[in-house]
């Protein structure tokens, strides 16, 4: 079987959700508490 690494880079207009979608994909958590705007976010998930 391969394994595949894959670098993903999310963008879009502010506020859509990126970060959301990010931490509850990684970390399955949402929280309705607004982010700090612009800051990039790093996750790694195997
Ligand atoms: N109801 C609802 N709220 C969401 C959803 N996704 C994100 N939010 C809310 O929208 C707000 C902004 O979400 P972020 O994930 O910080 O958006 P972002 O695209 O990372 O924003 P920037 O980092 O400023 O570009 C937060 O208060 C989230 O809780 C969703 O699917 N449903
Ligand atoms: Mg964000």
């Amino acid at each position: 079987m391969n394994i595949y690494k894959l670098k993903i880079c999310m963008v879009g207009e502010p506020g859509v959700g990126k970060t959301s979608l990010i931490k509850r994909y990684v970390y399955g958590v949402f929280s309705e508490i607004i982010s700090k705007r612009w800051e990039p976010t790093y996750t790694k998930k195997r």
